[in-house]
């Protein structure tokens, strides 16, 4: 034993809750009486672990030993330990040695003791008992990894939670206080690398002058166990060096890339490795020289392998000008047409990190047949932690659900069972490596995604990259107690949410497997169906007014579906077989085509999108059942969120049916699309100073038009006179927040003002657009017949103040 640390047990003191500490507060009941910690080792991780065992104040009895294996059995010969501990893997365990009560908290190697300090807060904080624990997990793959997608200008690519925590101005940032705690956060869920610049790499990040700024990274990460790594520019022996090539084959460029490998580790001995994005969506690549993806990992790996570096080869390949009118054409083929032919091609150092589905990232897909097909060849699965085309944080959707789906799909690669959580972490070909990967794209706002319930999703892909065979709800359940408490209120109220949340969503956005029906041109956020159609990038999902869906079949289609071992191909060519909620994405059918439910596509689409909208109403009011039970920054925070996506969901479900309305022609059979009860139209308002505007794409807003206040006199009126039953009733007015000033708006009815409100929400939109539109309830409001209700806009800056219409619910 090096020595003993007796610990003061921390008194609770209150803080501010900002969301900061993550599901990290220890706000569970403290040990009465101080714990005493034995720290084995003076490793920086196991430093770390003794540390945050005090910090935690874990309510342990008797003396908490921390170090590893060896040091255990070294110390207390007579404790019979585990022999099948893998790397990380760890032991947590409560015994008595000779009348003394010893917690130990080891593992076989320093970073895995710091992962069975983390499962001992866990078991403390979601109030398990640990003195009966006896507990040995072992993680499922080596590669536990996060990417960050920031730039060195401190702007982050679709990120949703401010900006860079290590990068401002094309430097590291001078504090990085957050860094730190972000690896203590990874760490605490068992993530051991982070990528920290974005695939779509800025060369500078290998530059001799930048590397020492990256250094400082690395020093924040190292106590945590998270490795630092790197994207690259496959371009840099040209763009940074001075060569006048970047061919893979060519010496010159593999020496470049050696002594910029040696430069690196020199730098930063732990260096995980490398990430490249390469002849993809216009990065530079092998291809330029007709060289092949293998030939392109193998160059980096080649020069990583002597430091144990690893390369990750992104998958996600594709031709983003192809030609919209060729039937044939088929992004979705892409990933699997580019490497299947290399499978076995790979140097043993090197991985090819395969995003869930043939697109990207859309709210349901099926699993990408690449996956099955990489027999030889190392991978990993890319997970999207940020919800890029998952309503990008403003919108709860927990996607543990979703990821579970995909990581016990059954590929049945060569008849057998091979579930893709197996095939990706290296179990089912015997794989030198292999694992999991989520883009993550935290910021520098306190709550790290700008959300507190989306931190789930970051916790629940540490989780399952650790052990795939938990269920979504047990995460949520764990995260939920650590994050807001064990009141059983609490945890069954916010765990329901989660739970629910990305079936609601995927309810009011794109049905049936067709893809999220986003902007994909622009922010990936409010709906533009046809955005996906008629150009280059392949999202195609082939409306017309007699039926939707690509056709993906191998006997009149794309041949997609051929990609996948027979068994799950047979699944989705035969439309017996195949599921509803993919069966857009691989057939074209007519909207009165009848799906296994018994409803006709088209019916199936007014149904889902009216019943996840009002589900979505319901959010917010469930969530205020909390109000007391948790802290009122956070409370209020969450509130604010959830009642604006439930404005949302009802601006998503109008577009979404009132486009297929118009492109069928078939009517909802309740009813409901196409008519809106109690709706005013700004544009048959009266209007002072306000002029009609065309919105785009026209399913954005409620009669393809809204009113914009471009006045001179800077102040804008649209009226209409109420003509209902007198009563109290509930008045939603849609508004839109546009980028680049913040518009007042003043609504009242006679000489009662209603509500006055500044948009101050910033969308990444200047235009009038289903991203920008902003649905707003005010309740519980006394009318009269013949009241006047009044909207009253001020423009700002860009912001023209416009509204799209008002609606009076009875
Ligand atoms: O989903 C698309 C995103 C791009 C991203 C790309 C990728 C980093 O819209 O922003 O680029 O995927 O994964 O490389």
């Amino acid at each position: 034993m090096k020595y003993a640390m007796v610990f003061a047990a921390l008194a609770s003191i209150a803080r501010a809750e900002t969301g900061q500490e993550a599901w990290l507060r220890y706000r569970h009941q403290p040990n009465a009486l101080p714990s005493v910690i034995v720290k084995l080792d003076d490793t920086p991780e196991i430093n770390a672990a003794a540390k945050e065992i005090a910090r935690a104040s874990a309510s342990l009895r008797g003396s908490v030993v921390v170090g590893t294996l060896d040091q255990i059995k070294r110390r207390f010969p007579e404790v019979v330990l585990p022999t099948d501990l893998q790397p990380n893997g760890y032991y947590l365990r409560s015994t008595a040695i000779k009348g003394q009560h010893l917690f130990l908290v080891t593992s076989a190697d320093s970073p895995g003791v710091l992962y069975a300090a983390f499962a001992c807060i866990r078991h403390v904080a979601t109030g398990d008992d640990t003195f009966r624990l006896n507990e040995t997990s072992n993680p499922a793959a080596s590669v536990r990894w996060v990417n960050q997608w920031d730039n060195l200008d401190g702007s982050i690519e679709r990120g949703y939670g401010g900006r860079s925590i290590f990068f401002e101005n094309n430097n590291v940032v001078a504090d990085l206080t957050r860094a730190g705690e972000y690896a203590r956060l990874l760490a605490s869920v068992g993530i051991n690398g982070c990528t920290v610049n974005n695939v779509n790499a800025n060369p500078r990040a290998l530059t001799s002058e930048f590397l020492p700024q990256i250094v400082r990274i690395a020093e924040v990460f190292r106590p945590w166990g998270v490795k630092l790594s790197l994207s690259v520019d496959f371009a840099s022996p040209k763009t940074i060096g001075s060569l006048d090539t970047f061919d893979p084959l060519d010496p010159r460029v593999i020496q470049w890339w050696q002594a910029k490998t040696d430069e690196i580790y020199r730098l930063i001995p732990d260096f995980a490795g490398f990430v490249l994005k390469a002849d993809s969506e216009g990065r530079a690549g092998p291809a330029s020289y007709g060289r092949t993806h293998a030939q392109a990992a193998n160059l980096l790996a080649n020069a990583l392998k002597p430091y144990g570096g690893i390369l990750i080869y992104r998958g996600f390949v594709y031709d983003h000008h192809a030609d919209w009118r060729n039937l044939k054409n088929d992004r979705a083929r892409a990933a699997y047409d580019n490497f299947q032919p290399l499978n076995g091609q790979f140097a043993g150092n090197a991985l090819v990190q395969v995003k869930y589905g043939p697109i990207d990232f859309q709210a349901r897909e099926p699993v990408s047949p690449l996956i099955g097909a990489l027999t030889k060849t190392n991978q990993t699965l890319e997970l999207q932690i940020t919800q890029e085309y998952t309503g990008q944080q403003r919108h709860l959707c927990y996607l543990a659900p979703m990821w579970k789906q995909i990581l016990d799909f059954d590929l049945r690669v060569g008849g057998a069972r091979t579930p893709v959580n197996e095939l990706v972490s290296g179990k089912t070909f015997q794989r030198p490596l292999g694992g999991f990967v989520g883009v993550a794209n935290v910021g520098r706002d306190a709550n790290w995604l700008g959300s507190d319930l989306a931190m789930a999703n970051l916790y629940a892909f540490g989780r399952l990259a650790w052990q795939p065979s938990l269920s979504a709800e047990e995460i949520a359940r764990e995260w939920v107690r650590q994050t807001f408490g064990t009141d059983k209120r609490v945890v069954d109220i916010v765990t329901k949410l989660e739970m629910e949340s990305w079936r609601v969503y995927e309810g009011y956005t794109g049905p049936l497997g067709l893809g999220t029906l986003t902007d994909i041109l622009r922010g990936h956020y409010g709906p533009n169906i046809e955005s996906a159609e008629r150009n280059g990038w392949g999202q195609w999902i082939r409306a017309d007014h007699e039926g939707i869906g690509m056709d993906r079949t191998v006997a009149t289609g794309t041949g997609f579906i051929g990609q996948y071992p027979p068994d799950v191909a047979h699944l989705y060519e035969s439309l017996q077989e195949c599921p509803d909620e993919l069966v857009l994405f691989m057939h074209h059918l007519p909207y009165t085509y009848v799906l296994h439910s018994g409803k006709t596509i088209i019916q199936h689409i007014y149904d889902s999108h009216y019943a996840a909208a009002e589900a979505a109403q319901q959010f917010p009011l469930r969530w205020r059942a909390l109000e007391g039970l948790i802290d009122e920054d956070r409370f209020a925070a969450v509130l604010n969120r959830l009642e604006y996506q439930a404005g949302h969901a009802i601006v998503w479900r109008d577009a979404i049916c009132n486009w297929f309305l118009r492109e069928s022609g078939i009517p909802d059979a309740a009813g409901r699309a196409g008519r809106f009860p109690g709706r005013t139209e700004a544009e048959s308002m009266r209007l002072t100073g306000y002029t009609v505007k065309d919105v785009t794409p026209w399913e954005d807003a409620s009669g393809g038009k809204a009113v914009a206040c471009e006045s001179p006199q800077q102040k804008c009126t649209a009226s209409f006179t109420f003509h209902g039953a007198p009563g109290r009733v509930n008045i939603a007015i849609l508004y839109f927040g546009l980028n680049g000033g913040e518009a007042h708006f003043q609504i009242s009815a006679g000489d009662q003002v209603l509500k006055s409100w500044t948009a101050a929400e910033h969308f990444a939109t200047k235009s009038l657009n289903g991203d920008s539109a902003i649905r707003l309830t005010i309740p519980n409001v006394r009318l009269q017949p013949n009241d006047v209700i009044t909207v009253e806009g001020v423009p700002a800056g860009d912001d023209p103040a416009a509204i799209d219409y008002v609606e009076v619910k009875q």
